[in-house]
Parts: structure tokens; sequence; C-alpha cells
């Protein structure tokens, strides 16, 4: 190895290092149990980067596409609505969770069953892809009675 080749591979070690402590932390994913015939569920999780990136999309093979959503009140009726990115600011948590920001599977090819887990992949903007595992159940983890025998924390 030369001197060149050998500076060359140091320097690729070190973006490949800075490249993964960048890797956006994903959390907690689940989805709901779906019932046959319904064509889409939503999917909740946690995100936490280091450095500010952008989820823009993910796909799974349970479903045809992966949608970002938002939904808002808007007078008395809650609209979901389709977006082109979810913004996850440096070393703050963003949440997807029901009646907020989410994920949407579309096109479902079965129906979802509580306890089973499939894979999902997010895409991040900076990160690219990011490979994650849903749980499909009926309540967020950690929720109450969860929490209770696993000394929870508040952020
Ligand atoms: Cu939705």
């Amino acid at each position: 190895m030369t001197f060149k080749t050998r500076l060359a591979t140091a320097l690729l070690l070190a973006v490949a290092a800075t490249a993964a402590m960048a890797q956006p932390k994903v959390e907690g994913a689940w989805s709901r149990p779906t019932v046959q015939g319904q064509k889409a569920g939503g999917g909740f999780l946690r995100i936490e980067s280091p450095t500010a990136d952008r989820l823009i999309g993910g796909s799974s093979p349970v479903a045809g596409r992966v949608e970002l959503h938002s939904m808002k009140m808007e007078g008395d009726v809650m609209r979901m609505r389709e977006v082109d990115g979810i913004e996850v600011p440096a070393g703050q948590a963003v949440a997807l969770q029901p009646g907020g920001l989410h994920l949407m599977l579309m096109d479902l090819k079965s129906p979802l069953k509580a306890g089973d887990r499939f894979p999902l992949t997010l895409k991040f903007e900076k990160a690219g892809e990011v490979p994650v595992q849903v749980e499909v159940r009926t309540a967020a983890p950690g929720g109450k009675a969860e929490a209770e025998g696993h000394g929870a924390h508040k952020h």
C-alpha cells in the first residue's frame, strides 16, 4: 500500500465513521392491527438524530407504498394530509404518533395482526435509508401500564 492509498483509506474510514454517528436513531416503531379489507394503516415511531435531517419517505414489503401524513383539526374535522417531508432537528426527538404526524402504509397486502412484526425502511435526506422493525399492537409501546414496571421517564 502506498502512502497515498493509505491516506485515502484513512479518509474513507473517517467519513464512514462520521456517517455512522450521524445515523438517526429510530425507536418504538408500531402500527395498529387492521381488519380484512382495510387498505391503509398508520405507522408510529420516534426519531432522534445527532445532526439535522429530514424524513422524506419510506417503504415496506407489507404495503404498496408508504406516505408521510400530518393530522390537524380543521373546525371540528380531523384531517389527514400528505406531506413531502418531516424535519428532524439536531438532538431533538420527533414523535410520529396517533393524532399527529405519522406514516401511512398504503395498499396493505394483507391485514396487520397484533403481535406481528414487519420491516420498514425509512428514507432520510442526509442519512439515507434506515431499516426498522415495526411491531403491530393495539396501543403505543411504553404506555402507562407498560411503563410502570420499567422505570418510566419523561423528557
Ligand atoms: Cu394518514
